[in-house]
C-alpha cells in the first residue's frame, strides 16, 4: 500500500463543490471521502462523488473516436476523426450558410473550466447563431432578472444562508439537489443552524419535499402560481406600510411604479390561485418584512414554469424592498477569485433584449442561446437559417429536452451530426461521429462557474489525477484542435490552466489567489470569507441604478392577472418534476452503485386523488399528456399536493448505452412535456404543471 497517494479535490458533478480527499494508486481509486476541513462543504458529500471513479471505468464509456458506418458505430483514428468532423460541419455550412450547424451544450460544460475556455473559441470558429444549451431548460429566467434590473446577466443574489433569520425556498429542493444558483453543500445541517439560532425556514412547493419536511414549516401552492404569492408579498408590505430599501434607497428606481404595478396582486387573488390562505400570506408578509433579516429564494420550481421571469423578478423585488438585497442575511452578492462579471463587464453600454429572436417563432435570445423549446422547430422548418447538422456537447436533450421525441425525430433527419461525450445514448446515437470526452479524474478541476454564486467565498484547484484512457486528449485538447482546424490555426493555443492562472490576480482576491497558492492550500481550498455588500460598486445598469420595474416585467403583469391553470376534463392532473439523491440529470444511471434497489421513476400522487382514480400502491400505469404517454409505476403519498402528480427529470434511457447488469426500465417525463409551453419573457422552457391523466 506504500504507493498510495491522496490528493483534495472538489467534486465537480453538481454546483454544490464539495471538498473531497481521494485515494489512489497509479491505476484506480481506492476511497472517496468527505473532506471535513474544507471550508464550504465541511465535511459534507453525496453517493454521487463515490460514483466519480465509475465514470471513468464505466464498462459503456465510448473510448475511442466512433464513425457511424451502415448504422453501426466503427472506432477510427482521432486524426480521420477530427477529419471527418470539420468536413461534414463545412460540407452542411458551404451549402447552407453558417446558420446550418446548430450547437447545443450540455450542463457538465458549466462544470469544467476547460470546456467554458475553449467552447467559446469553437463557437466562433464556427460562426452559427443557432446556438441552445440546457440554460433555458433551466435557469434563464435568473439571467434575465439580473440584465434588466442590475444590467448583468451574472450578477445574480445568492442568500446569506449563514446569517439569515427567515427563509423563503420556493421550488427548490436543496436537501436533494444540493442547491442551484445557490452553492450551499450540506443544506441541511445550514437549515439547522438557522433554526438552532432561532429562525425560521419556509418552503413553499406542490410537494412535500425533503428540504419541507426538515424545515419544519412547509406550505403546500398550485404549480406555476409563485408570481401571484410573490407580488401579494410585495402588495402586502406596502399596504401594511413596511417597505425598507436601507442602504438601497439613494440607488434604486422605480418604488412608486412597482407599488402601482402590484395593486391588483392582493392576498385574496393569491389565495384564490396558490390555494394558501389569506391570513397566511398577509402573516408571512409582516413575519418576512419584519424579522432582523430574511431571504427569499426561488429556484427551479419558478424557473422552469410559464411565468419564470416574472417570478424571478418578484422575488428579487421582495427582497429588495424590505431591506434585504446586499444586506448580511438576505440576497448577497459573491466577491469570487475570478470574477466573471468583472470579465465580461456591461458598465457604461447600452443594449436591448432580448438580443434577437428566433426564425420560426420569435422566441428571445438572450446570453447569445436561443431558447431549447424552439430547437427542434428549427431543425424541421426549411429556409434560410434552418439547421441542417448539430454538434452536441455534453448534452441529452432528447430526454432532457420539452418533447424529447420532436427533437429525436429531427436529429435523424439531419445531414450530419458530431457529439462529443462519454456514451452512446439517446441523443448521441443519431451522431455520425462521437468523440470522446474525458472525465473529472482526468482533468484539472476549478470552478468556474459556481464560486460566483456560493454562500461563502472560496476557491480551489487539483489537478488530474489520471490519463484519459488509449492516450486521448482531454476534453478541452480536443475542443481546441476542432477549432484550429477549422481557423487553420497552427497550435492550439494555451491550456485553461494557463488562462486560469493569468485571469486569478485580476479577481477579487488577486493579491492571494493564484494556481499555485491554490495547489498548497493545506486544507486543499481557500477561505476568502463571508458575503459582503458590495452592490453599489458592481450596478451594471446604464444608468448605474437598481431597477425596481423594469418595463419588460410590467408589461407581463397581464398575461399574469388573466392565467388560469390549463387543467381540463381530459387531462385534470397537473404534472410536475422531481430530482432524486443518488441520480444527475440524465448522465449517472450507469453506475450500479447509483443505480441499485427498488425502481425510482415513480409517478407520485396523493392517495384522495388515487382513491378517486382507482389507483393501487405500485401498479404500472399510463401517463398521458397532449404530447405523448409513458408507462411507470405508481408510488401514492401525502407528499404531493392534491390534483399534482410527479415524475423524476432524466429517466427513460431507451437504448443504446446502460449495460444489462444495472438497465431497468423507466420513463422520460419529456416525452410528456410540451415545448411550445414557454415563459414567454426569457424563452425558458415551462416543465411545471403539466396538463396529464393517468390510466390504470
Ligand atoms: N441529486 C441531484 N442533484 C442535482 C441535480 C440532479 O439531477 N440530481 N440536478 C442539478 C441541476 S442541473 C439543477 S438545475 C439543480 C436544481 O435544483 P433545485 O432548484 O433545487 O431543483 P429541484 O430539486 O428539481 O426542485 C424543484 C422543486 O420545485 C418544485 N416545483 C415544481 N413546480 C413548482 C411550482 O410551480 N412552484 C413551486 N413553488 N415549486 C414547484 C418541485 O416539487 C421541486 O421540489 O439541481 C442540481 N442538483
Ligand atoms: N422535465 C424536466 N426536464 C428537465 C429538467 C427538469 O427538472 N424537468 N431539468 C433541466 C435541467 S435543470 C437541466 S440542467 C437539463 C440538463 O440537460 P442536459 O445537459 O441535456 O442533460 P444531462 O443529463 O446533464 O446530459 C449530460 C450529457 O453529457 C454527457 N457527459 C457527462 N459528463 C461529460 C463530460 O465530462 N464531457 C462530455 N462531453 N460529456 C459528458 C452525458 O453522457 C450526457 O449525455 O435538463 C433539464 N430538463
Ligand atoms: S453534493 Fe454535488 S458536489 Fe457534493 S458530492 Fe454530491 S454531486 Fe458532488
Ligand atoms: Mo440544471
Amino acid at each position: 500500500m506504500s504507493d498510495l497517494k491522496t490528493q483534495f479535490r472538489t467534486c465537480n458533478i453538481c454546483e454544490a463543490m464539495c471538498g473531497l480527499i481521494v485515494t489512489y494508486d497509479e491505476t484506480q481509486v481506492h476511497s472517496i471521502k468527505p473532506n471535513p476541513k474544507d471550508p464550504l462543504s465541511r465535511g459534507h458529500i453525496c453517493p454521487k462523488a463515490v460514483a466519480l471513479q465509475d465514470f471513468r471505468t464505466d464498462p459503456d464509456r465510448v473510448t475511442t473516436p466512433l464513425k457511424k458506418v451502415d448504422g453501426e458505430f466503427v472506432p477510427i483514428s482521432w486524426d480521420e476523426a477530427y477529419d471527418y468532423a470539420i468536413e461534414g460541419l463545412s460540407a452542411v455550412q458551404a451549402i447552407h450558410g453558417k446558420d446550418g450547424v446548430g450547437v447545443y451544450l450540455g450542463n457538465p460544460n458549466a462544470h469544467k473550466f476547460g470546456n467554458l475556455l475553449t467552447l467559446p473559441g469553437l463557437i466562433k470558429a464556427l460562426g452559427t447563431s443557432n446556438r441552445y444549451s440546457s440554460a433555458t431548460a433551466d435557469q434563464i429566467p435568473h439571467h434575465v432578472a439580473s440584465i434588466h434590473m442590475l444590467g448583468h446577466p451574472m450578477l445574480i443574489p445568492v442568500p446569506d444562508v449563514a446569517r439569515t433569520d427567515l427563509m423563503l425556498i420556493l421550488g427548490g429542493n436543496p436537501i436533494v439537489s444540493n442547491g442551484s444558483m445557490m452553492t450551499a453543500p450540506g443544506f441541511g445541517k445550514r437549515m439547522d443552524e438557522i433554526k438552532a439560532r432561532g429562525g425560521r425556514v419556509v418552503v413553499i412547493d406542490p410537494r412535500r419535499t425533503e428540504t419541507a419536511t426538515r424545515a419544519g414549516e412547509h406550505l403546500f401552492i398550485q404549480p406555476e402560481s409563485d408570481a401571484f404569492l410573490l407580488l401579494a408579498l410585495i402588495h402586502e408590505v406596502f399596504a401594511q406600510g413596511l417597505e425598507d430599501l436601507a442602504a438601497l434607497s439613494a440607488i434604486t428606481e422605480g418604488l412608486d411604479t412597482l407599488k402601482a404595478a402590484v395593486q391588483p396582486f392582493t392576498a385574496e387573488k393569491a389565495a384564490e390561485m396558490t390555494g394558501i390562505e389569506v391570513e397566511t400570506i398577509r402573516t408571512l408578509a409582516r413575519d418576512f418584512a419584519t424579522a432582523k433579516s430574511a431571504v427569499s429564494y426561488a429556484r427551479m420550481g419558478a424557473s422552469t414554469q410559464s411565468f419564470g421571469s416574472l417570478c424571478q423578478w418578484a422575488n428579487n423585488a421582495l427582497n429588495i424592498i424590505t431591506g434585504n438585497f446586499d444586506s448580511p442575511g438576505g440576497a448577497m452578492f459573491t466577491t469570487p477569485a475570478l470574477d466573471y462579471v468583472g470579465m465580461t463587464s456591461r458598465k457604461g453600454k447600452t443594449r436591448s433584449y432580448p438580443e434577437k429572436r428566433s426564425r420560426v417563432s420569435g422566441q428571445p435570445l438572450y446570453n447569445g442561446e436561443f431558447p431549447v423549446s424552439v430547437m427542434a422547430e428549427e431543425m424541421e422548418t426549411p429556409g434560410e437559417g434552418q439547421i441542417r447538422a448539430m454538434l452536441t456537447v455534453a448534452g441529452n436533450p432528447v430526454l432532457t429536452a420539452p418533447n424529447g421525441r420532436r427533437i429525436e425525430r429531427a436529429l435523424e433527419k439531419l445531414d450530419f451530426m458530431v457529439s462529443i461525450d462519454l456514451h452512446i445514448n439517446d441523443t448521441t446515437r443519431h451522431a455520425d461521429l462521437i468523440l470522446p470526452a474525458s472525465v473529472a479524474l482526468e482533468e484539472e478541476v476549478y470552478d468556474m462557474v459556481f464560486h460566483s454564486f456560493a454562500v461563502h467565498n472560496t476557491a480551489a484547484f487539483a489537478p488530474p489525477i489520471f490519463a484519459p484512457p488509449n492516450g486521448n486528449p482531454q476534453e478541452w485538447e480536443l475542443i481546441s484542435r476542432l477549432t484550429a482546424k477549422l481557423t487553420g490555426a497552427n497550435d492550439i493555443g494555451p491550456s485553461p490552466t494557463k488562462i486560469l492562472g493569468a485571469l486569478l490576480p485580476q479577481g477579487y482576491h488577486g493579491d492571494r489567489v493564484s494556481v499555485e497558492a491554490l495547489l498548497a492550500a493545506p486544507k486543499g481550498s481557500l477561505d476568502l470569507g463571508p458575503l459582503v455588500p458590495n452592490l453599489a460598486d458592481r450596478l451594471e445598469t446604464p444608468d448605474a441604478r437598481l431597477q425596481l420595474a423594469p418595463a419588460v416585467f410590467l408589461a407581463d403583469l397581464p398575461r399574469l392577472l388573466a392565467f388560469q391553470p390549463p387543467a381540463s376534463a381530459e387531462f385534470p392532473l397537473l404534472m410536475i418534476g422531481r430530482r432524486q439523491t443518488r441520480s444527475h440529470n440524465s448522465w449517472t444511471q450507469n453506475s450500479a452503485r447509483l443505480v441499485k434497489g427498488r425502481n425510482r421513476c415513480t409517478v407520485q400522487i396523493n392517495p384522495e386523488d388515487a382513491t378517486r382514480l382507482g389507483l393501487a400502491e405500485a401498479a404500472e400505469v399510463a401517463v398521458e399528456s397532449a404530447l405523448g404517454s409513458v408507462a411507470l409505476p405508481v408510488e401514492i403519498t401525502e407528499e404531493m399536493a392534491p390534483g399534482v402528480v410527479s415524475i423524476p427529470q432524466g429517466w427513460g434511457q431507451r437504448q443504446g448505452r446502460l449495460s444489462a447488469a444495472t438497465r431497468v426500465e423507466t420513463a422520460s417525463i419529456n416525452d410528456l412535456t410540451d415545448d411550445s409551453r414557454v415563459d414567454p419573457i426569457s424563452g425558458n422552457a415551462a416543465f411545471n404543471g403539466v396538463p396529464v391523466r393517468i390510466l390504470a
